[in-house]
């Protein structure tokens, strides 16, 4: 269990945001998983020491990250594949999701100009099931494209990379997990490790997920220089969130962008056996939250308004294997002709 003492809070509650429906083109089946249009890091340098400040950030194995956080888009196909019949909440009306469409029928649609937003109003449990879809849409075939039923859609979101029925929103990772929610060390790790070779500072590591020691200076949408974030803005902001990878001077080490702010994204780890942990902060927070040793953390249930995620997977990512050639039989020579 890790203990952590400050409680997540949302600024203001939920806004519904209207626009209008537009078609979102699911991945086209092909040799290579269709990861969407996920774009991934790979996060080497594996049996690294963890950060002697806080004990976090050692992990064992070579993995991958998305380089951004998971986007309005990218959770719209997720819905278009597996939520006909919405039989498992995932859909909320204060996310960038339009919905049109009768039960049984539903499509879903980022409300236009969003597409590129970070999503939010998500639960954990909601992570944890686009994570399963997507655990199942790299490795099988026959996952891709809209749920043949409403029990191919619970197979698809129950199972895979977490088994809801074990625990819910606070089930474990199962062993063969081809994607996933980062857990501590590696969201920590992939925001603040600096390999010596990189020039990093020697014995510990970066501050801020930026590389930086120095607290980010804020940025604006474009700015490309190194060191910039965005935080502290008022809710009434008409910035509020920007599109992913806004500011793509200020990445980590290994490429990832927007860990610090846009906004709090959901990490594996248990906090107090009955909640999941936050990091990161959000444009809506102070610079504070994006510091190594920030945590939040809330009940795998709750949604708000600037909490996302990002998804990690194995490296290398896993690949759709052709279906097995059966045997040729040996030919058997032909019997001699008898005299
Ligand atoms: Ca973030």
């Amino acid at each position: 269990m890790i203990a952590v003492i400050a409680f997540h809070r949302a600024r203001r509650p939920c806004m519904l945001l209207l626009g209008l429906v537009a078609a979102l083109p699911l991945p086209a089946a092909g040799a290579e998983p269709p990861a969407l249009d996920i774009e991934w890091v790979t996060v080497g340098n594996p049996g690294n020491a963890p950060d002697p400040a806080t004990g976090r950030g050692a992990v064992a194995g070579v993995f991958q990250i998305s380089k951004h956080e998971v986007t309005a888009g990218q959770y719209a196909a997720f819905l278009s594949a597996v939520a006909a019949s919405e039989s498992r909440g995932l859909w909320h009306g204060g996310q960038r999701i339009d919905r049109a469409g009768k039960a049984g029928a539903f499509t879903y649609a980022a409300t236009k100009g969003q597409e590129r937003m970070p999503m939010t109003q998500v639960t954990f449990l909601d992570c944890m099931r686009f994570a399963n879809w997507l655990h199942h849409v790299q490795t099988d075939p026959s996952a891709r494209g809209p749920a043949k039923s409403p029990a191919d859609a619970a197979r698809l979101t129950e199972t895979g990379a977490y088994s809801i029925a074990k625990g819910g929103g606070l089930a474990a990772r199962e062993p063969g997990a081809q994607a996933w929610i980062p857990n501590e060390d590696e969201w920590y790790k992939a925001a603040y490790h600096p390999p010596r070779f990189s020039g990093g500072p020697p014995d510990h590591y970066w501050r801020y997920p930026t590389r930086s020691d120095v607290k980010p200076e804020i940025g604006k949408p474009g700015d490309t220089g190194p060191n910039l974030a965005v935080y502290m803005l008022h809710w009434l902001d008409a910035r509020w969130f920007t599109n992913v990878g806004s500011l793509p001077g200020s990445a980590s080490h290994y490429g990832t962008l927007d860990q610090g702010s846009n906004v709090w994204e959901w990490v594996e780890a248990t906090v107090f056996d009955t909640q999941r942990m936050l990091r990161g902060g959000s444009n809506l927070t102070a610079q504070e939250k994006m510091l190594r040793e920030a945590r939040s953390n809330l009940p795998p249930t709750r949604r708000f308004q600037d909490i996302g995620f990002r998804v990690a997977r194995a490296a290398p990512p896993p690949t759709i294997s052709a279906p097995e050639a059966k045997p040729v039989p040996e030919a058997k020579p032909a019997p001699e002709a008898k005299p």
